[in-house]
């Protein structure tokens, strides 16, 4: 039997044992980063989470000239429409611009039945397949109309009474091939920012929570390319964790701005509108007659110049969307539409537009946007992604100040000493993280993307990967 004296000594070596064990556990908990400024992520890591794919389809002898579709392997989206680019090889080339985790693609010649469908990898940022054809009757493709001559039969254009457009084509992706009607499905991806720059802030990535999809109008060619006639960009405005008050804008990096005949937009219930004065509120930003922005050489398009104006403090606080316990106010969506300027004349098979001539849509690609936010009504003062350059009227002199380790002179831009970001885009529209909660509690998977480099845990910012308590949930 054991002494009220053992007893006590047990109780206490209990008590000691049970503390070291706490000691020990508290000691091993500051191993991993605390902050994502703990962070070493490699220099040229660009936080990119889609990338650019080259696609080349060859298509059997005794097929006729069709679209190749390339879709997501579950056929919920549609990354490329295009028709054959070379009569001689038989092939059709272009590219796509898809999630850097995705790593098979689906790729489907017209409807179905003149070609089997393939499931085809993504090797080394390109896909290559050669179609297998089909036993098909023949007399049924003769009946397949093509109203308006531009090569591409009225089931597959977008446009059919229209030679000068013939698909839509979207970024993330668009819905599947049947691609008119109200049925249209169109996922997002998001744009997230820290507003505090060159200062590092806290991380949460939700200052500007701006989600968006790029819909380009192409005309089509046989066997010359594809040409685009308009670009549709859409940014629905989630969340503002900020105290400032930021603008947001997007250049197209490499197209003068003479090269835009016009930019409309609408709300979502909206009809079309030239007048950006409901918009432009501030009084910092002066537009061309073709609503492109004054004052720089590239075009450039001021979508809002306080995003408050348009996603207004619910009950007064500084923070809209990003505090669970405040109201939620419904996000807003505006719709712009670049025109380029016309000359109808037959081309190919379709009516060109005139200074779109040299904007194929290889020329001119996603990795040519260039979205960035106006911080608290300083219009020199710009957020970009990691390494996209400033616009034309940037204040350069922040460059190199606090912690921003930009150089200008070799095109590092907007990352600090230890190659973190102000901004990030991410190809899926995702959970953003609460107000002050650092992105890498928000998503562990981060920590291991970004010190590798992009090499591990490209889907990161998928919903399962989420700590859900960290994340701001739509109520
Ligand atoms: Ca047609
Ligand atoms: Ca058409
Ligand atoms: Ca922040
Ligand atoms: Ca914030």
């Amino acid at each position: 039997m054991m002494s009220g004296k053992n007893f006590f000594l047990l109780s206490i070596s209990a008590i000691i044992l049970l503390f070291s064990q706490c000691k020990t556990s508290d000691d091993e908990e500051p191993t991993g980063p605390q902050t994502m400024r703990d962070l070493n992520v490699p220099a040229g890591f660009n936080y990119n989470t889609s990338h650019n794919v080259s696609v080349k389809v060859i298509i059997p002898e005794g097929v006729p000239w069709r679209t190749t579709y390339v879709m997501s392997t579950d056929e919920s989206n549609t990354f490329l429409k295009a028709m054959p680019t070379d009569s001689v090889e038989r092939s059709m080339e272009s590219y796509i611009h898809i999630p850097t985790y995705m790593d098979h693609v689906l790729i489907r010649y017209a409807d179905g039945t003149l070609c089997e469908t393939a499931t085809v990898p993504v090797v080394n940022g390109s896909v290559e397949h050669t179609l297998t054809k089909k036993k098909f009757d023949a007399t049924s493709l003769s009946m397949e109309v093509d109203t308006d001559g531009d090569h591409v039969i009225d089931p597959e254009d977008d446009y059919p009474n229209d030679s000068s457009r013939a698909y839509n084509i979207f970024y993330p992706g668009g819905e599947n091939m049947k691609n008119r009607g109200t049925n249209v499905v169109i996922p997002w991806a998001s744009y997230a920012f820290e507003d505090l720059w060159p200062g590092y802030g806290d991380y949460d990535f939700n200052d500007v929570v701006i989600d968006f999809y790029y819909m380009v109008v192409v005309c089509n060619t046989l066997f010359h390319g594809q040409y685009i006639v308009e670009v549709h960009p859409s940014y629905k405005i989630r969340a503002i964790g900020a105290t400032f008050e930021n603008g947001f804008g997007m250049e197209m990096m490499g197209i003068p701005h003479e090269h835009v005949a016009n930019i409309q937009w609408r709300y979502d219930d909206g009809s079309w509108s030239d007048d950006f004065s409901s918009l432009l509120t501030e009084g910092y930003v002066s537009l061309r007659d073709n609503n492109v922005e004054d004052g720089q050489d590239d075009a450039v398009t001021i979508v809002t110049d306080n995003v408050e104006n348009i996603l207004p403090n619910p009950g007064g606080s500084s923070f809209v969307n990003t505090v669970q316990s405040a109201p939620y106010e419904p996000p807003v969506t505006i719709h712009l539409k670049i025109e380029f300027p016309w000359e109808n004349r037959p081309f190919y098979g379709c009516s060109i537009p005139w200074y779109a001539y040299p904007w194929t849509t290889t020329a001119l690609c996603y990795d040519d946007v260039n979205p960035f936010i106006i911080v608290d009504g300083e219009r020199g003062k710009e957020v970009h992604l990691p390494d996209f350059p400033p616009t034309d009227l940037v204040n350069m002199s922040y460059f190199g100040t606090q912690n921003d380790d930009s150089d200008p002179a070799t095109g590092r831009y907007y990352k600090s000493v230890n190659n973190l970001p102000w901004a990030i885009d991410i190809s899926y529209s995702f959970e953003y993280p609460l107000e002050k909660n650092d992105i890498i509690f928000a998503y562990p998977e981060f920590v291991g993307w970004a010190e590798s480099g992009g090499s591990v845990n490209p889907d990161w910012y998928l919903p399962e990967h989420a700590e859900e308590s960290h994340v701001y949930q739509v109520p």
